[in-house]
């Protein structure tokens, strides 16, 4: 099924197919008076009384095999909910390795249709990258071998196949891996069970409590927001702790919500490493946004609480955006149980970062954001996408990238293994949040101009994921590594990747 095909029977292309481009404009006209009502899904508060999940990390070398597959899990304490995932339940194993370690795993697709693993910001060739040109059918099986050959940091692995990632995702095909080297061993950090990994996500559920994945046009537009926050795969999660330091460890594996984390006594906390390992010093705040793909490593002080202090990770509300930030809710409930002595204090140093010359790049890249102005003019966009060219209507219903969207044979950019680029990502003509995700390569932000003008903690250290606030650019630096092939730049928005905000380049 091509694009073309996805889009008549998808029920994006039912919208579009039935309603006279004229009526279309009305439509959204409309929906952007009734923005907030129509996208902002309000989050339904729990009660906090289900034990948060806490995988064990497990060694690569003693996972040979990884099968996708349904399986029945409880999301919803006391309700029963067919998932996707990579062993008893949903996710998958919680994999570690050292830097340096082999990994050899033979995954099986048990599922009914297509699927495959990307090792979400891991440096692997092509072939091992989950490409969506190398996905594994139903009932076949495909060995991913690759060596781990960078820092230590949290990464993840979730499916990539073309048009299929965020539903996939969705009903719970990922999970953590995490790669330890001796640098950051060095440094003591919390650990054991003062280390709490955390993947948040959010869902919506059919009044039998299957998992409901039904993107609308405007949930295509937008994202798909889920009423339930749900972390390591339950709903309303407390953890218990003790009086002492903990480093939590959060990926944001929901397909389009942004989080922005906070404690709910307003204390600050640490921000220590991002997407792809430890910042050069720890930078305390109070809040912080983390979008779709990225991962923050976070310290934080629990050791003034007296017993039976509750205190809970949330996301407070933001500005800059249309279609999300207006709420603010709970995602996991701390529960100070134990007491304990802890002399523990934040390293003033944690890891040399250094900034890779601006001198050093051969090339500047731009890669214009395109989608649906929802604002007051209705005159942005470019050409591209479903209605470029449709006479009066001076939009685009897709999001693309340099006005393109994805074509699985089509190369944007060709790049030379071992050499610096600058890649500049615009998302000044938009209303949209799109957090940009790049394959193969990890980069550097140099700068943010527009939106929020300013780089945050976690976006100072080394990054595979950017957040672009409406009206914002980054230019990012990168070095590409030598893994020849095609690899993806596209936004980790599932829903605005599976609709083809998605490009390939190659690094030749
Ligand atoms: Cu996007």
């Amino acid at each position: 099924m091509d694009r073309r095909d996805f889009i008549k029977k998808s029920s994006l292309g039912a919208a579009l197919g039935l309603i006279a481009p004229s009526l279309l404009l009305e439509s959204c006209r409309k929906s952007s008076m009734q923005m907030n009502s129509f996208s902002q899904v309000k989050v339904i508060d729990g009660l906090f009384n289900t034990p948060l999940p806490i995988p064990s990390p497990v060694n690569a070398s003693s996972i040979s095999s990884l099968t996708a597959q349904r399986a029945t899990t409880s999301i919803i304490k006391n309700k029963s909910t067919s998932v996707y995932g990579c062993h008893n339940g949903i996710l998958g194993p919680f994999i570690k390795v050292n830097n340096g370690d082999a990994v050899s795993i033979s995954f099986a697709n048990s599922l009914s249709e297509e699927t495959n693993v990307h090792w979400h910001g891991l440096l692997v060739p092509q072939n091992m990258d989950g490409h969506p040109d190398n996905v594994i059918q139903s009932g076949g099986s495909y060995q991913y071998n690759f060596v781990v050959n960078q820092r230590a940091g949290l990464y993840w692995y979730h499916p990539h196949p073309n048009m299929k990632t965020a539903r996939q995702a969705y009903m719970g095909l990922a999970g953590f891996f995490i790669v330890n080297d001796a640098e950051e061993a060095a440094l003591n950090l919390p650990s054991g069970d003062a280390e709490i990994p955390i993947v948040i996500q959010d869902k919506r559920f059919h009044p039998d409590y299957s998992l409901n994945y039904s993107p609308n046009m405007m949930d295509v537009m937008n994202g798909f927001f889920g009423q339930y926050i749900v972390v390591n795969g339950v709903f309303s999660p407390t953890k218990d702790i003790s009086t002492k330091w903990y480093r939590l460890r959060v990926l944001n594996g929901s397909t389009a919500r942004v989080y922005n984390l906070a404690l709910s006594n307003g204390a600050n906390f640490y921000v220590i490493g991002s997407d792809a390992g430890l910042l050069s010093t720890a930078e305390s705040t109070s809040s912080i946004l983390l979008a779709p793909g990225e991962r923050i490593d976070l310290l934080v002080d629990f050791t003034s609480y007296g017993i039976g202090t509750e205190i809970y990770l949330q996301s407070n509300s933001f500005s800059g955006a249309t279609i999300q930030g207006d709420d603010s809710f709970k995602i996991l409930k701390f529960a100070v149980t134990q007491s304990s002595s802890d002399s523990f204090t934040p390293p003033t140093t944690l890891s040399a970062i250094t900034p890779i010359p601006v001198s050093q790049a051969v090339n500047t890249r731009t890669w214009t954001l395109g989608g649906m102005n929802m604002g007051g003019n209705m005159s942005g966009g470019n050409s591209g996408g479903m209605m470029g060219g449709s006479g009066n209507m001076n939009m685009q219903m897709l999001h693309t990238i340099n006005g393109k969207t994805y074509q699985s044979n089509e190369i944007l950019a060709t790049v030379s293994a071992g050499t610096t680029e600058i890649w500049e990502i615009d998302n000044s003509n938009n209303d949209e949040i799109h957090p940009m995700h790049i394959h193969g390569v990890q980069f550097q932000i140099l700068s943010r101009t527009g939106g929020r003008n300013v780089l945050v903690a976690s976006e100072k250290g080394w990054k595979d994921t950017v957040l672009l606030m409406p009206r914002e650019k980054v230019r990012l630096i990168m070095t590409f590594p030598q893994h020849s092939g095609k690899f993806l730049l596209h936004c980790h928005n599932l829903e605005h990747e599976d609709s083809g905000m998605m490009v390939n380049f190659e690094i030749k």
